[in-house]
């Protein structure tokens, strides 16, 4: 396949190998191939059940991918940190979520691009819009910079 950008999701909030959540978020910045652009980490408040906070990014990365194919190499980067399938939603050494593809959707029973929660996630949008303010999700046609706004103030979305 021609390459392909996609922004990747990464989350972090429980020590491995690498250290504490942050050295692994870097950690797996290094590890993930072909890699264009880098945002901020930063530290958020945990969503769901999980008491411990994140250490969060997002990354675009340029690939011959298509997407199942990337979810494999993400999967396989996520057993090297030494995360566990267990609890969804659990505290978790890494966590990678493809958020956006340049080639738009993609549907099937194990993988939804666009990210099905990404619009209501502030730590993906934030970091996210630093890189890549401009990109149009491809669900909503809204740009990245606009849905970040929107997460930012619930209270005046329709
Ligand atoms: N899957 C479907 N679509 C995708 C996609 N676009 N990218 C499937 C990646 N995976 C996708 O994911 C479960 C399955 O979703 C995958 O096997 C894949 O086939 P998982 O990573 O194995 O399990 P999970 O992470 O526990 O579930 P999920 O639904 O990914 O959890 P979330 O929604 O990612 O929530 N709070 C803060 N502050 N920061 C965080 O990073 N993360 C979570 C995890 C909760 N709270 C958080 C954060
Ligand atoms: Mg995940």
């Amino acid at each position: 396949m021609a390459p392909t950008t996609y922004a990747i999701a990464i989350g972090s909030n429980r020590y491995g190998r690498h250290g504490p959540p942050a050295r692994t978020v870097a950690a797996a910045v290094a590890a993930l191939p072909g890699v264009i652009a880098v945002a901020p980490t930063i530290a958020s408040a945990p969503l769901g059940p999980s008491l411990r906070r994140f250490a969060n990014t997002v990354v675009l990365v340029r690939v011959t991918d298509d997407p199942p194919a990337l979810l494999r190499r993400l999967k396989a980067i996520e057993r090297r940190f030494g995360r566990r399938s267990g609890r969804a939603w659990g505290a978790r050494i890494l966590d990678l979520d493809i958020v956006l593809w340049s080639g738009g959707h993609w549907q099937q029973r194990t993988l939804t691009v666009p990210h099905r929660a990404f619009r209501e996630r502030r730590f993906v949008l934030a970091p996210l819009a630093v890189i890549a303010g401009d990109w149009r999700d491809a669900q909503t046609g809204r740009r990245v910079r606009h849905l970040a706004h929107l997460v930012d103030r619930p209270r005046a979305r329709p």
